[in-house]
């Protein structure tokens, strides 16, 4: 969005600002000086965590294109863990070790947008966190046991652009998955870009979860005309069985899209059948496109239509009764409640006012329920449990409070400043919590003290358990935040080390007197053991051009007990929790003697914990040093 919308909000924003200042005065000069500070003592009291004292709420938010997942308490908002996913994080090992670097594989970034939460029976169970990489079609899976990465599946076959995605099915049957750039299928080929509206396709795809395990794998895909799939959500209770993607550039127009894909009045959100789409996969009325088996709508009526949705449509959400579906045209001052149940009456009476690809267009007036006046640039939705729904209002940067039902706004805020997303406690579950929400700030200028021209980003923690939001507190976010979900801090039971008979690795030792090093040809094994305060074995003795293996075991039981690995100028540094064993694989291709030393603070001799790595095959010290070690590749300082 950032980029997008940065010139719209010079134009457009000046009014939001304009009514904005209109609005602050009226609230605020009403008010004396004691008043204020009274408000900004019970804010800083309700959002105040005590030392020692730990929050409600866990948030996890997703960091753009920093890869990564960001965890902090509400409602302190202290951040409190980077969960790293996409892109190595040298102060976990994450991406260094052999499993996170097969993980990774050839990429190292993503750009991480909807982090979804396993759901059972619609409400978050506290087992796994998905997000998605947008620009490598990727998905992640979390463990909530321990906040590691243990699944990145993709790219994705087909699938361009997956950013209306991680959102789940009701019991994480599917995490949905999008295209938002179409692309000629499958990847690999070519078609000039004047034939974008033929020759270009969408993908919505749902990707099947292992109910016991977590694994994924790609369920289903549709084929779809070439339109840019934006947000999605499932349906759920009333709606379930149901999934829903937004989608702009109706137009099927290239170039310049800020000026091409903004013609038409209205957009679609599509809907998809997946109980449909699921039974088609397995009758076999597919065809394989890359190693998928694609459904083309054209032969399987009933998996998918459109709902008009007004122009260049972002967020979709839906109710937590699955009754409505609310979509919100980001150029609109409106968004617009679709009702489910007409919805489906629409479909039975074939109430339709044309097609797209073989896909029936369903009649506006038939399936919405209301416009709402929300304001200016509504982006996405919350939801509580006394039946109001919040909007981002990105254009006006505010949120607006709304009731379901009566479609009537009740209260608004102003954010500081030009919200993208906001997230709900437990605010996409059945059952949402209200007590807090959060708004993700996408332009927050001036909000920090200044580090140079990149300002820092900022989230707002807003009270709305009463009648009236209440503006809690501000907080630093790691950029760029997009999505973010909160849930009970109870509903997550993280291990706080691993047991040691939990380690399955053939490799692990426990004992020091296991430690050994083992040379079969060229390759080496170590097996080494990290305990307080020293590396069994702690010296490595290896021939230049030996492939080195080692077998990390961290064999402490103890809470927070970590040890680090850090190998000098071999650019490999690992962290072993404890009851862990993780895996090092790599060529001695530099002669030398390589300190290696424990990188995370452990006791008192942490500093002691140390050992050297020998790779034969150098000169032999001379007797004055003339010239240093001469590493493999650039040498940066040169000595004389
Ligand atoms: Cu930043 Cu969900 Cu990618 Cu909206 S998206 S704002
Ligand atoms: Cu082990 Cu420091």
């Amino acid at each position: 969005m950032k980029t997008k919308m940065r010139r719209f909000t010079w134009v457009i924003v000046g009014a939001g600002c304009i009514l904005a200042l209109l609005l602050i005065p009226v609230s605020c000069g009403t008010k004396t000086r004691v008043q204020q500070r009274t408000g900004a003592a019970e804010a800083a009291v309700a959002s105040y965590v005590a030392p020692g004292d730990v929050d409600q709420y866990y948030l996890f938010y997703s960091g753009g294109h920093s890869g990564q997942i960001y965890v902090g308490g509400v409602p302190s908002m202290r951040h409190i863990c980077t969960i790293p996913v996409f892109a190595p994080y040298p102060a976990t090992g994450y991406g260094f070790d052999k499993e996170t670097k097969e993980m990774l594989g050839a990429y190292t970034w993503g750009d991480a947008h909807h982090p979804a939460l396993s759901e059972t029976k619609g409400d978050y169970d506290g087992r796994w966190l998905f997000i998605n990489d947008n620009a490598n079609n990727r998905i992640a899976r979390i463990e909530l046991k321990d906040f590691k990465t243990r699944q990145i599946l993709g790219p994705i076959p087909n699938v361009s652009g997956n950013h209306g995605s991680t959102f789940v099915t009701p019991n994480t049957e599917y995490i949905l998955a999008a295209s938002r750039f179409s692309i000629p299928l499958p990847k690999g080929t070519v078609a000039p870009l004047e034939n974008y509206a033929s020759q270009y396709k969408g993908v919505v795809a749902g990707i099947a979860v292992d109910p016991n395990t977590g694994q994924m794998a790609v369920g289903w895909e549709i084929l779809m005309p070439p339109f840019d799939y934006d947000l999605g959500d499932a349906g759920k209770m009333a709606s379930e069985g149901w999934a829903f993607w937004t989608c702009y550039n109706a137009e099927r127009a290239t170039g310049k899209l800020e000026v091409t894909a903004t013609q038409k009045d209205r957009d679609y959100i599509a809907a998809v059948d997946w109980k449909a789409a699921e039974k088609a996969v397995k009758d076999g009325k597919t065809k394989m496109i890359d190693g998928v088996k694609v459904i083309d709508p054209k032969d399987v009526p009933g998996v998918v239509y459109f709902l008009p949705c007004s122009k260049s449509p972002h967020g979709v959400d839906v109710s937590p009764d699955g009754k409505y579906i609310i979509g919100s045209g980001k150029l609109q001052s409106i968004t617009t409640a679709f009702n489910f149940e007409k919805m489906k009456t629409a479909i039975a009476k074939k109430d339709f006012t044309g097609q797209e690809d073989g896909i029936p267009v369903l009649k506006y007036e038939s399936i919405k329920d209301a416009e709402i006046n929300v304001g200016l640039g509504p982006l996405h939705t919350q939801f509580d449990d006394q039946g109001f729904a919040y909007t981002s209002l990105f254009v006006e940067s505010a949120v607006a409070k709304w009731k379901l039902g009566t479609w009537e706004v009740v209260d608004k805020i102003p954010i500081t400043y030009n919200i993208g997303h906001l997230t709900a406690a437990e605010g996409d579950t059945v059952t949402p919590d209200g007590k807090y929400l959060v708004a993700l700030n996408k332009l927050s200028h001036g909000r920090h003290l200044t580090v140079g021209p990149s300002q820092p980003e900022c989230s707002q923690l807003i009270d709305v358990s009463g009648e009236k939001m209440k503006m809690l507190y501000e907080a630093y976010t790691e950029p760029e935040p997009h999505y973010a979900q909160i849930i009970k801090a109870d509903k997550i039971k993280a291990v706080e080390v691993y047991q040691k008979a939990d380690n399955k690795n053939p490799n692990a030792i426990w004992d020091v007197k296991d430690a050994r090093v083992e040379r079969k040809g060229n390759n080496v094994n170590v097996f080494m053991a990290a305990v307080r305060s020293s590396f069994e074995p702690n010296k490595i003795d290896v021939k230049q051009g030996d492939r080195v293996t080692i077998y990390l075991t961290n064999i402490e039981q103890t809470t927070d007990e970590l040890h680090g690995l850090g190998l000098s100028e071999y650019n490999i540094n690992i962290v072993v929790d404890p009851g862990e064993t993780k895996i090092i694989e790599f060529v001695a291709n530099k002669p030398g003697v390589f300190p290696f030393y424990c990188t995370n603070f452990c006791s008192a001799l942490h500093q002691e914990m140390q050992g050297y790595l020998l790779v034969g095959g150098g000169k032999p010290p001379q007797g004055q040093i003339t010239k240093g070690s001469q590493p493999s590749g650039e040498r940066q300082v040169a000595l004389k």
